[in-house]
Parts: structure tokens; sequence; C-alpha cells
């Protein structure tokens, strides 16, 4: 039985073993221009690649790799045969917290444990990182993701509708624009969109590569929607009950800047409510999808008994 948000004991076992191979690659990454076209001067933007790679090298917990990796293994793959994907969709999420940190939107201080990236390198660095991990995310999959050109597009249109207007970018405004207090319905769909659109992206990359039939695709899109509401919810509960440290960010942000989130809305025991129900609606729709689910269960486990 996984433990609940309210639990103080540890969290549930993560798929460690899909992490390393995420952080491996990343840390890989050295977004040298050179490499990329030897014929333009590049000289004098070590300082950018410099502040790119102090987030996404900060330690997050990759969940996003991590979800496509398992997802294709369920869908009968390897790992490796996406991580380019995988990696493309951890450097997205890292420019969306990089611009999500900036005095702009939610003026953070700290994230994964660190002096967020306008602090440590100045808000134009900052705003540039973020622009430029969002491309190198593209580059890598139309450059670097094996497989046939059709798999490749149908990756990068999954990314772009994902990240767009109905997608995290979409959410990101509606969540600024105080959208979410409107009602129950409209917190839902900032949430599905600021946050849950890029985790079932995630699992629609893998699908986009596999190309299943599609009754497959719809189980796992209907398993993929549940557990991005289930991350943001829990999400909603650690911003006013989770520890600081584990977290690597201030607690409270969220009530602070006056966000609608689901204990703002519903208060916290009723949040943990919904955090339950939602949590076995995720493992009953991951259920219905056939596979070796493992390690996609224990993702789903973690998403609900996280601690940061
Ligand atoms: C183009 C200006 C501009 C903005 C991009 C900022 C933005 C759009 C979207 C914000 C999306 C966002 C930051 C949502 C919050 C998602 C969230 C709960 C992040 C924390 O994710 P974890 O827990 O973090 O996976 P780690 O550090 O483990 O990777």
């Amino acid at each position: 039985m996984p433990l609940r948000p309210s639990d103080t004991s540890s969290a549930p076992p993560y798929p460690d073993h899909l992490r390393l191979i995420a952080e491996e690659y990343l840390a890989g990454l050295w977004f040298a221009p050179a490499a990329v076209d030897a014929h333009l001067d590049t000289t004098g933007t070590e300082g950018l690649v410099e502040a790119m790679r102090y987030s996404l090298l900060a330690g997050g917990k990759r969940m996003r790799p991590v979800l496509a990796m398992a997802t294709l293994e369920a869908l009968g793959g390897t790992p490796q045969e996406i991580l380019p994907t995988a990696a493309a969709l951890e450097l997205i999420h890292t420019y969306s917290l990089i611009h999500d940190d900036l005095p702009a939107m939610d003026d953070d201080h700290l994230r994964r444990g660190r002096p967020t990236c306008h602090v440590a390198f100045g808000e134009d660095t900052a705003i540039l990182a973020g622009d430029a991990l969002y491309a190198e995310a593209i580059r890598l999959v139309c450059e670097v993701q094996p497989g046939r050109d059709a798999q490749r597009l149908r990756i990068v249109s999954e990314l772009a509708r994902a990240t767009g207007v109905a997608g995290m970018v979409g959410g990101q405004y509606l969540d600024l624009r105080d959208h979410g207090r409107t009602s129950p319905e409209a917190l839902r769909q900032v949430h599905a969109l600021k946050t849950g659109r890029l985790i079932s992206a995630s699992v629609h990359c893998a699908l986009a590569f596999v190309g299943p039939s599609d009754e497959l695709d719809r189980l796992y899109r209907e398993f993929a929607h549940e557990l991005g509401l289930l991350f943001q919810i829990v999400d909603d509960i650690l911003d006013v009950s989770g520890d600081e440290e584990a977290l690597g960010k201030p607690v409270g942000a969220d009530e602070r800047m006056g966000k609608a989130t689901y204990v703002s809305q519903y208060g916290l025991e009723q949040a943990r409510v919904l955090a339950r129900e939602s949590y076995e609606r995720t493992t009953r729709l991951l259920a219905n999808v056939p596979g070796t689910r493992d390690d996609l269960q224990a993702l789903v486990d973690f998403t609900y008994g996280r601690r940061h």
C-alpha cells in the first residue's frame, strides 16, 4: 500500500535505474555549438551554456524522461531507444522551471536546492537559457532520436502541442490570470494544461514512437491524463505540508502568490481525499493497459507518496 501525502515516513521506491540512464545522458549534453554548426563562430556563448547546464543538472527527479522510458518499456521497447526524446522532455521541463521562477512570473529564489537561474546568472541570461533549452530539445529529437522521419515528426508535433497554447504555456497564462479560481472545472483545466500536459506528453511521445493501435493509444492516454492531475494535486499538497529541504524550494509559495490550488479551493483534508481518489483512478487505468507495467506502477505510487 503506497503512502498517503500526509504520512511522514519515507517515499515509495522510484525507478532509479531509469533515472540514472536519463541523468547520465543529460550530463553528457554540452550543447557544444561547434558540433551543431562548425562554420559559425559561437565564441563567447559559454556563459549561456553554463546557465543551461546549471539548471538542467541541479538534480530533479527526472520524472518526465523516466515516464517516457517506462512507457516504451511497457510497449515492448527498450529505454535507450527513446533516450534523446526523454532528454528533450527534461530540457523543456527545465526551461519551464527557469521561466516560472522569473520575477515576472513566480519570482522564486530557490529551485532544486539551489539559487534559481536568474539569481545565479541574471534575468537576461535566464530567459535566454530557457529559450535555448527549448530549441536544443527540438534539435535532439530531430537530429539524434533514432527511428524514421515520421516517428520523429510525430514526437516533435506532440512536444509542440503539449507546450503551446493548448498546453503548458496556455496553462501558465490561465494560472497567472487566476482562471483557476472561477470554478472547480477551471482549476482542473489550469492544472491539466500547465503541469499535466507535459507529463502526459511523456507517455504520448512513447506512443508516437511506437504507433500502437487506436485502442491501446486511448488506454495509455487516459492513464497519462489522470497521472498528470494526480501529480499536480500532490504538488499542491506538498506546497503547504512538504519539507523545504526535501522539496529544494520554499513551501507556501502558492499561498503567498495567492494561487488557486487544490488546497486553496478545497482545503488540505479534502485535497488529500481528492489525491487518494485520483491515485486509485490512475492505478485502475494503468491496470487496463497490457504489457510490463512495473516501472509505471512504481512511478504512480511514487507520484502519490512522494516527499519532493
Ligand atoms: C515561455 C514565459 C514562458 C513560460 C513557460 C513557465 C511556464 C511556461 C510554464 C510553467 C509550468 C510549470 C513550471 C509548472 C509547474 C510544474 C511543476 C509542479 C514543476 C515541478 O516539477 P517536478 O516536481 O520538479 O517534477 P523536479 O525538480 O523534480 O524536476
